[in-house]
């Protein structure tokens, strides 16, 4: 059953059917099935593969969308389900966002909602966030961390820029930095300065827990 509904949720991605990707994300609701597997097994796998058939040429850019819609639509129902049963305590600020020229924002979404949901105080900044929002933020709210998302080879060199901004405004002795998004990895988080790196939403939980020393 569990496998199925796995399947099922990767073909509605994969078909562009929005309808039944919505419908199938109630049916993980109603029968108690795991939403962060639903999300990265069932329905990020769909996206990978649309992704796959787009690099190739096989499709365009509005089937593109559409599978998309189909995940976004579908992380409405199952992300206020993702933090159920876990503790309310604030373990820490963190200020996200997908960098400037960027609009890539599934997976930084599903970071932010992973780490609320672990007892975090998350301010989303949304995506194609100029590098000044995250400074301004981040001094407002007096964060503990600065995360940062990009999934184009093109922003990833934002991200540096951000860290430099945060430097310049003297934030960088109190505020730790963490990236992600599928073109970056440890090695360039080590280039550019930042703090640390994770691989995906589960490690992002882990890892900032470590830079706050819990
Ligand atoms: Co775009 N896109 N896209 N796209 N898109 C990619 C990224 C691409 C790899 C597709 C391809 O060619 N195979 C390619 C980038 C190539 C490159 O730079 N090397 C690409 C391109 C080229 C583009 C456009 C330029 C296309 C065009 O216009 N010609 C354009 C960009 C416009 C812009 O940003 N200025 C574009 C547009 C779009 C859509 C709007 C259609 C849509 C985005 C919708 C949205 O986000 N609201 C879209 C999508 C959906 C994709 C793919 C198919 C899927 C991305 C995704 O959501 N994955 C993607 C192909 C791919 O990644 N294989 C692709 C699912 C998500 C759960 O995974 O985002 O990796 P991911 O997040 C993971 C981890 O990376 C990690 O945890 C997450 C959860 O596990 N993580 C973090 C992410 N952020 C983190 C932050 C952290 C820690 C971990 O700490 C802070």
């Amino acid at each position: 059953m569990s496998e199925d509904i796995l399947e099922r949720l990767r073909e509605a991605v994969v078909n562009y059917d929005v309808e039944s990707a919505v419908e199938l994300s109630r049916e993980v609701i109603r029968i108690g099935f795991d939403p962060l597997k639903a999300i990265e097994q069932g329905l990020g796998d769909g996206l990978r593969v649309i992704g796959d058939k787009f690099e190739a040429g096989e499709i365009f850019l509005p089937m593109l969308m559409i599978a998309a819609q189909a995940m976004k639509e579908s992380l409405a129902i199952l992300e206020p389900a993702l933090g159920k049963g876990k503790s309310r305590k604030t373990l820490g600020k963190v200020v996200i966002g997908t960098v400037e020229g960027d609009i890539h924002d599934i997976g930084k979404s599903i970071v932010a909602a992973m780490l609320t949901a672990n007892g975090f105080e998350v301010y989303d900044l949304g995506s194609d966030t100029p590098t000044s929002k995250f400074v301004d933020k981040a001094k407002e709210v007096k964060a503990d961390i600065v995360g940062m998302s990009a999934l184009l080879t093109t922003t990833m060199t934002k991200m540096a820029e951000v860290i430099n901004a945060l430097k310049k405004a003297g934030l960088r002795g109190n505020v730790k930095v963490i990236v992600g998004g599928a073109p970056v990895s440890g090695a360039y988080a080590e280039k550019i300065g930042a703090d640390a790196y994770a691989e995906d939403a589960i490690a992002s939980v882990d890892v900032v827990k470590k830079l706050m020393g819990k």
